[in-house]
């Protein structure tokens, strides 16, 4: 799932004046027959369709553009409740949705009873009426859609996620998470060129298995930004398995010991395969002190395929 190409959302004041506008273009034409109350009267009906063909196309296609929550894999599911307010969520389409019936029942009315009226004050002042119930319906559902345009933003991170065997390549902030990616996929994904730069999950395939790169942290719960609550749900839920980043030349900014808090922090259910990065490094070497079993890139490669292989029996 592509979070990415939801297009924005516009506030119902964008929308309403564009319709306004739209509707009086429409009143200057002047190629029309009859006599003059049913010209005016033509004129005006027209004028209320063009608002309705403005506006409930556009409220649909917000509608359209989000994903459908009851298709959506779980993964997702945990993650806009993790993430966002879900119930607002829904109620924030929910009423786009309303908005739509309704804008579309106020111009079926008005047009119904423009064709009854007698005068040209009639028709002023029915078409002023819509226009008042048009606006107060788009108004009111202002503050959904603002929330979904703040939903929208925020989907925009999640990572594009497919149902396959799983790596989830885990560590702190630099420490070489994104560049074994690379090299496990054979993508490109940017490598930070310091700390804290880590500002989506980055996803790659070979194989047909899917990996994931994902930032670590030793903060609680409380204090996750919106990505590292992300980070979580991938570790706990999507990986099948994890490789561990450890970078013993602290050249990452996080020392040993935090390293080795890290690791003691992880759900141990699902394996776990350490790996030494920065081993280059002087002192990157990992010598005596480091008692961990290790993989090296090889076994690495090895040990998943063994695993994929063994999920897909
Ligand atoms: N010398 C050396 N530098 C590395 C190695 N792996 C990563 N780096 C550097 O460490 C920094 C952080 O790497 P990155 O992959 O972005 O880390 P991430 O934040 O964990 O994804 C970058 O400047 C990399 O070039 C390595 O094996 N050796
Ligand atoms: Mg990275």
């Amino acid at each position: 799932m592509n979070f990415e190409k939801i297009p924005p959302v516009e506030a119902s004041k964008q929308i309403l004046d564009l319709a306004f506008r739209k509707a009086r273009e429409k009143g200057m034409m002047k190629d029309l027959e009859g006599n003059w109350l049913q010209i005016i009267r033509k004129k005006e009906s027209l004028k209320l369709d063009v608002i309705k063909d403005c506006i409930v196309p556009r409220l649909e296609n917000i509608i359209r553009s989000f994903p459908d929550t009851n298709s959506l894999p779980d993964f997702y599911i945990k993650l806009m409740r993790l993430t966002l307010d879900f119930g607002d969520f829904k109620k924030s389409l929910g009423a786009v949705n309303w908005a739509i019936k309704r804008v579309k029942e106020l111009q079926k009315e008005y047009v119904r009873r423009i064709v009854k009226t007698k005068t040209k004050t009639e028709i002023s002042q029915l078409s002023k009426e819509f226009y008042g119930r048009v606006s107060s319906t788009l108004k009111q559902i202002d503050p959904s859609l603002k929330y979904l345009e703040e939903s929208r933003k925020l989907m925009r991170t999640y990572p594009d996620i497919k149902n396959l065997f799983t790596v989830c390549i885990y560590g702190f902030p630099n420490v070489g998470k994104t560049t074994l990616l690379n090299k496990l996929t054979n993508t490109t994904a940017k490598v930070a060129a310091y700390a804290f730069t880590t500002k989506s999950i980055n996803v790659g395939y070979y194989n047909n298995i899917q990996v994931v790169d994902v930032p670590g942290t030793l903060a609680r719960k409380e204090k996750l930004n919106n990505i590292e609550l992300q980070a979580d749900i991938v570790l706990k839920d999507l990986a099948d398995v994890v490789i561990f980043v450890f970078d013993l030349s602290e050249f990452c900014g996080y020392s040993v010991k935090d390293q080795e808090k890290l690791l003691q922090h992880l759900d141990r259910k699902k394996p776990v395969l350490i790996y030494l990065s920065k081993t280059d490094l002087p002192e990157g070497n990992p010598g005596k002190s480091f008692k961990q079993e290790v993989y090296s890139f090889k076994e690495l490669k090895e040990k998943i395929s063994e695993l994929a292989a063994k999920s897909s029996e």
